[in-house]
């Protein structure tokens, strides 16, 4: 299989009509050199700091946890910064909102892999069954449910690295184009396909990715971590009186 690792993108100028045309194209986009040393410090130590609680796991290190906009105001603040949303508006309007993040590490003692996927869920304030959306299960006392495909094909989501990942520690793989078509049945047919892109992106950089692009990652070879924090975006209401758990816009605060 041919595998393409996209050049570093760290010297030249973010080109927003660039990044528009293969985010739309593509389904994802590599960028690097966006928050500096200081800022992914300060973001670690403030998950670092996060108490026990059902959405933080622990083992040595903190390597997930899930309803970041809630709990940790640093990252709700890194939601609606203009770093950020420079991968958002372009995209989607210019009140478009966070509507969920999430953190993970790959660590020693904490590794993990996936098998190629689709995001496929949103996390709501309150269960209201409705048509179109399906699997209803709570996490960490918040409701997620998979919603129609088309509503996800208008979301993106922005993963900020706060350490480089290279292709010996678990990086993000991705199947280029495969957002533009709904829910993928067939797995092998997009192997098949479309040639994975390993994206390897430095320490401060941000993978854009529409949540329906085909996605993997392999467990870290390395004794690295690799830490990221996944902030989604959307840009509409839910229908059938169904609200987004979150909702941090430019001038909004959390909930
Ligand atoms: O960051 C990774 O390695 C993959 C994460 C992922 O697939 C996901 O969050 O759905």
């Amino acid at each position: 299989m041919r595998v393409i690792v996209p050049r570093s993108e760290a010297v030249a100028r973010f080109d927003e009509h660039e990044y528009v045309t293969q985010f739309q194209r593509e389904g994802y986009y590599i960028w690097n050199g966006v928050l500096d040393d200081d800022r992914i410090a300060h973001l670690g130590e403030e998950i670092d700091r996060l108490p026990q609680g059902e959405e933080v796991r622990r083992k040595r290190n903190v390597y997930g946890v899930r309803n970041l906009l809630e709990i940790c105001p640093a990252v709700a603040a890194l939601a609606a910064d203009p770093a950020v949303r420079q991968f958002v508006t372009p995209i989607l309007k210019h009140d478009a909102f966070a509507v969920r993040a999430i953190f993970f590490d790959k660590a020693p003692g904490a590794n993990w892999s996936l098998f190629w996927h689709q995001d496929n869920v949103i996390s709501v304030r309150e269960r209201i069954d409705a048509p179109g959306f399906v699997g209803w299960s709570k996490k960490a006392e918040v409701w997620q449910v998979q919603p129609p495909a088309e509503l996800l094909s208008r979301m993106i989501a922005i993963r900020v690295h706060l350490d480089e990942s290279g292709p010996h520690n678990g990086p993000l793989r991705v199947r280029p184009g495969s957002h533009r078509c709904g829910w993928i049945d067939d797995i092998d047919e997009w192997k098949a396909q479309a040639p994975e892109i390993v994206c390897t992106v430095g320490r401060g950089g941000v993978v854009a990715m529409c949540p329906l692009t085909l996605h993997a990652s392999s467990a870290s070879e390395s004794d690295s971590h690799r830490r990221v924090i996944h902030i989604e975006f959307a840009d509409e209401e839910l229908p059938f009186g169904l609200a987004w758990n979150n909702r941090i816009g430019p001038t909004t605060s959390a909930r």
